[in-house]
């Protein structure tokens, strides 16, 4: 089999560009390693930036999107009773999308079927050669067939624990990582939302999170010790902990019901540098994680895909390499800003087994100086809608 772009990770990342290609004429081959009800079956990111809802639409994928999401114009924050809201459009002259990551990866999948072939899933054994060399391919078993895929460049979107991220030599990858000592709990439920916008809560139990897929379905969370599992958490103690950290009013309105799905998730904070090693150019979470806290994560992967999209449209129409040179210097520039505003929003909201009562303050007055000063707001609002690509 030949195409021009290999792309290893069917998850939003590789599904985006291969149809972004597509749309141009350039052909790719994705190979996904799990089934496509099993990709669909994970809940993600909620919370899509400007920057990634016009990607869908030039990718031809937004016709569902644009008629069933929300617009957010802002996000409260809370600190015990007190609570107080950011103005995106006013701050930042635009909104934020709800549409969750589910429904932005059926869309893409959806747009494949006319296309049968690009997409390959239950792909075992996933594995790209060569790519020091102008001739890299990638051998993958289907159906116990082993098979060997020729491409012009091998695109690594497989997620944090893909393979393409290891292809970079030792010598040559730089890993820059902080792990925290809590993770999420998340339920999603068949409630309507709380409030009409999200409300990230800080309280003396620690974080919480109400967000929202739509109307009739809530996304909650709240900030928990590592070592416990979703088993430990029955719904109602799930809804009595969340109530104790939202402000009253809120908690006095909030519809409970069970839960349909519920994990927990460890925050992490990564970074792999170069993204590009010969003709692998690395894309999303196989590249870098953020913590979920400033909703960054898939956002950034868009981003990733904007700048390999050009750099491969330059390189197949004007005959231009300087783009795919140039990817990972662009690519990561932004990564790191998502990092530090992720990093940033995490410190602000949630309780460290080691603060101490004068971190405490720091952080209150923190959120204090947030809730009064219209600089700090613009800063927030201008990282939470998503810096220029
Ligand atoms: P994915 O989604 O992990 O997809 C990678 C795909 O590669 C496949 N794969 C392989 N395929 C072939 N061979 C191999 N050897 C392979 N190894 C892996 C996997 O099966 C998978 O299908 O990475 P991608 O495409 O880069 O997308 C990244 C996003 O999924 C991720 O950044 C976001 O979900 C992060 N995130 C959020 N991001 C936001 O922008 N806004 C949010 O509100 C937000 N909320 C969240 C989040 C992530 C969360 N969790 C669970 C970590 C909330 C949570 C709770
Ligand atoms: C979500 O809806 O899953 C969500 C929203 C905002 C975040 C993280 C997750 O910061």
């Amino acid at each position: 089999m030949r195409t021009q772009v290999a792309i290893i990770g069917g998850g939003p990342s590789g599904l985006l560009l291969s149809q972004l290609l597509h749309k141009r004429g350039i052909a790719s081959v994705v190979l996904e390693r799990r089934s496509r009800d099993y990709v669909l079956g994970r809940i993600r990111a909620g919370i899509l930036e400007a920057g990634f809802v016009n990607l869908m639409r030039e990718a031809g994928v937004a016709e569902r999107m644009d008629q069933e999401c929300i617009i957010h114009d802002g996000t409260t924050f809370s600190c015990g009773e007190e609570e107080f809201s950011i103005d995106f459009r006013r701050h930042a002259g635009t909104p934020v999308v709800v549409y969750g990551q589910t429904e932005v990866t059926r869309d893409l999948y959806d747009a494949t079927e006319q296309d049968p072939g690009r997409v390959i899933t239950e792909a075992d054994e996933v594995m790209p050669h060569d790519l020091d060399t102008d001739k890299p391919y990638v051998t993958f078993v289907k159906d116990g067939l082993t098979q060997r895929l020729d491409c012009d460049y091998v695109a690594g979107c497989d997620g944090f624990h893909g393979v393409s991220r290891k292809q970079i030599p030792d010598s040559v990858r730089r890993e820059y990582e902080k792990t925290y000592p809590f993770g999420w709990l998340g339920i999603l439920s068949e409630t309507p939302p709380v409030h009409d916008e999200l409300i990230y809560a800080n309280s003396e139990q620690g974080f919480a999170l109400c967000s929202l897929r739509n109307e009739h379905l809530s996304r909650y969370y709240v900030q928990c010790p590592l070592t416990d599992r979703p088993e430990d958490w029955s719904d109602d103690r799930f809804w009595e902990e969340l109530k104790r950290r939202i402000p009253s009013r809120h908690a006095a309105n909030l519809v409970t019901g069970p839960s349909i799905e519920k994990s927990i998730a460890p925050l992490r904070s990564f970074v792999c540098e170069p993204m590009r090693w010969g003709r692998l150019f690395l894309c999303g979470d196989a590249a870098h994680i953020v913590p979920p806290t400033g909703a960054k994560g898939l956002n950034t992967a868009a981003s990733d895909i904007h700048y390999l999209y050009h750099a491969l449209l330059q390189f197949y129409e004007e005959k231009d390499g300087e783009g795919l040179e140039r990817y990972s210097e662009k690519a990561l520039a932004r990564v790191w800003k998502a990092e530090r505003f992720s990093w940033w929003m995490t410190s602000l909201l949630h309780r460290f087994p080691d603060q101490s009562g004068f971190d405490l303050r720091i952080q209150r007055t923190e959120l204090a100086f947030l809730q009064d000063n219209d600089a700090a707001q613009k800063v927030l609002a201008e990282n939470y809608v998503g810096l220029p690509y």
